[in-house]
Parts: C-alpha cells; sequence; structure tokens
C-alpha cells in the first residue's frame, strides 16, 4: 500500500477494506489477536469479532461492540483505531498490559454488516438491520430495539417503516442473536460497552423504564470518572446518566439486556459530535475522537477488572 497506516486510521473505509485489515491485524499479532466469527447476517455476510488474548486460560471478558447501526461511521472507525490501540500497545503501555494479563477483550467493529455496505452502496443514512419484512416494502429491523429486555416497550415501534421497529420478536436479527449467544455461551463477561453515535453522551441502563438500576451509584461514579478521563484529551464534553432521562427511553437495547442477564458494568457511548454534522463527522476527527475515547475505556475495564461480582 502507497500511504502509511496512521493515513488509514484517519479514513472511513468500506466493509471490504475493515475486514482485510482485521485479517492483516491477525496475521501481525498472532500471539495476541485472533478473529472469530460469531454467526451471519441475514445477507449471509460473516459477523467477525476480534479477541484480544494472552491467556491460555479463558479470563474474565469485556464485549465491546461499533457499528450495530450502520450509519454511525464513527464507531467503526473509532474501533478499528481501538483495535490498533490494543494490538500495538501490549507490552508497552503498563496499564493496558497489566489489563491484558488478566482479561480477554472481545471487540466487533461492524456489527451490523448489511446496513454497513448498504450505507456505502445506497444510502448513507441507513441504520437498521436488512432484513426482509414479510407483508411491508419497508426494509429492516432497528438492532437497538430488537434485545429482550424491555421488548416493545416506549421509544421502540412496531411499524416496520419505522426507524425504531422493533422487529417479529426478541433477537429475531441474526446480528443482536449472535452477540445475545456469544455472550450467553462466554458466561464471564464482566463489561460490555455499545458504542454509537452521536450526542457526546456516557449511559448505563435503564432505556426502558425510569426506574434507577440496582447499582445505579456505582455506575454513575465510573461513569463520571470515565468522561472526566475523556475530557482531559481534547476537551470535548460528555453528559452521563442512565438512557431514559439522559437521551430517551428506549426499550429493547443492548445494555439493558445484558445488564439484566447479569453483567454489572454495561454502558453505552454516543460518540461525537452533539448535532453539526451529526452522523456525517468529517473523518478528520476520527483520530481525535478515537483517542479521546480510549481513556475512558480503560477507566470502564480497569474498574471492571477491579471490582469483580
Ligand atoms: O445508545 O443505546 C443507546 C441509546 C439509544 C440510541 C438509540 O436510539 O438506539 C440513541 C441513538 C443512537 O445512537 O442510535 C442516538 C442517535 C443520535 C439517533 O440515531 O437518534
Ligand atoms: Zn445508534
Amino acid at each position: 500500500r502507497s500511504c502509511s497506516w496512521s493515513e488509514f486510521f484517519s479514513f472511513y473505509h468500506t466493509l471490504d477494506e475493515i475486514y482485510s485489515w482485521m485479517d492483516y491485524l491477525v496475521a501481525r499479532h498472532p500471539n495476541l489477536v485472533s478473529k472469530i466469527q460469531i454467526g451471519e447476517s441475514y445477507e449471509k455476510r460473516p459477523l467477525y469479532v476480534l479477541k484480544f488474548s494472552t491467556g491460555k486460560s479463558r479470563y474474565r471478558a469485556i464485549w465491546i461492540d461499533t457499528g450495530i447501526h450502520s450509519r454511525e461511521w464513527i464507531t467503526q472507525a473509532t474501533g478499528v483505531w481501538i483495535a490498533n490501540k490494543i494490538a500495538t500497545e501490549y507490552g508497552k503501555n503498563a496499564s493496558l498490559t497489566a489489563l491484558l494479563d488478566c482479561m480477554d477483550i472481545f471487540l466487533e467493529i461492524v456489527a451490523n454488516p448489511d446496513g454497513f455496505a448498504y450505507t456505502h452502496s445506497r444510502d448513507r443514512l441507513w441504520r437498521k438491520t436488512r432484513s426482509i419484512n414479510p407483508g411491508s416494502l419497508c426494509v429492516g429491523v432497528d438492532p437497538n430495539r430488537n434485545w429482550g429486555a424491555g421488548f416493545g416497550g416506549l421509544g421502540a415501534s412496531s411499524n416496520p417503516c419505522s426507524q425504531m421497529y422493533h422487529g417479529p420478536r426478541p433477537f429475531s436479527e441474526n446480528e443482536t442473536r449472535a452477540i445475545a449467544n456469544f455472550i450467553l455461551g462466554h458466561g464471564n463477561v464482566a463489561a460490555v460497552i455499545s458504542i454509537h453515535s452521536y450526542s457526546q453522551v456516557l449511559m448505563y441502563p435503564y432505556g426502558y423504564t425510569s426506574q434507577p438500576a440496582p447499582d445505579r451509584q456505582e455506575l454513575d461514579a465510573l461513569a463520571k470518572e470515565a468522561v472526566e478521563a475523556l475530557a482531559a484529551v481534547h476537551g470535548t464534553r460528555y453528559k452521563y446518566g442512565n438512557v431514559f432521562s439522559t437521551i430517551y427511553p428506549a426499550g429493547g437495547i443492548t445494555i439493558d439486556w445484558t445488564y439484566d442477564i447479569g453483567v454489572k458494568y454495561s454502558y453505552t457511548f454516543e460518540l461525537r459530535d452533539t448535532g453539526c454534522y451529526g452522523f456525517l463527522l468529517p473523518a478528520s476527527q476520527i483520530i481525535p475522537t478515537a483517542e479521546e475515547t480510549w481513556p475512558a475505556l480503560m477507566k470502564i475495564m480497569e474498574h471492571a477488572r477491579d471490582h469483580p461480582y
């Protein structure tokens, strides 16, 4: 290739480019990084997860997903940057090394590959999956309304033409079912971090109810620390709180389900910006966004490591 890797991270890429790059990363760091296929999308694309692991045994794990909403391009781009950061800084950066010496990280960069391919080919603002809805001309289900907690509740729609269509039943979508099965099958996931854009907020459960989560105090204090660490990098300000009152009521979201099955540290980020560019965030902001997100992620991951439950 004719341009340097730092230039690679400062552009938005297609699905094929990201998938090829993942293979390159695995080939480059075979002792740390491997690629797992957790399922297949509706249109039969593989659902790939990068596993970062130093252990022979099964460590407690962190799950991170980006791109479950396909139009949120800053998230997949941040996922690529994070994968590179973990792979290249293990053994150099003391806190990352200490973390990976006792935990595994699983990162799904393109959690909705059909939608992502569609944002490149047809409609840059496509949000949902690409599954066909019997009896409707409208395509797709909102993968962040399709989880089995508060399914069909506030902030979700039963209309297949809606951007927030929850689907015919919980986990009707291959893309959400694959993640749920992976987390259940693993059995030792200590934190789930689901990355969206935009709004600049860091949130914890619940979205389906205004009831406080039982761990609200701890989750709130950790969110505060994380957004402070984020702001320290480039001065970007994030709000934090529960989904219900910080953004809006939303039933069937990822982190409510993970929290309700027992993953205490369940968080969702809304990355840059606050709406000036929205989903069309200029590529010049990829690296700064990823750079500031990283210490916030580290705060959450280290807290999960230090507070087994
Ligand atoms: O991140 O789980 C979350 C909160 C709920 C999100 C959702 O509606 O699924 C918030 C939106 C998102 O990232 O999808 C916010 C963006 C700006 C939107 O599409 O409205
Ligand atoms: Zn989203």
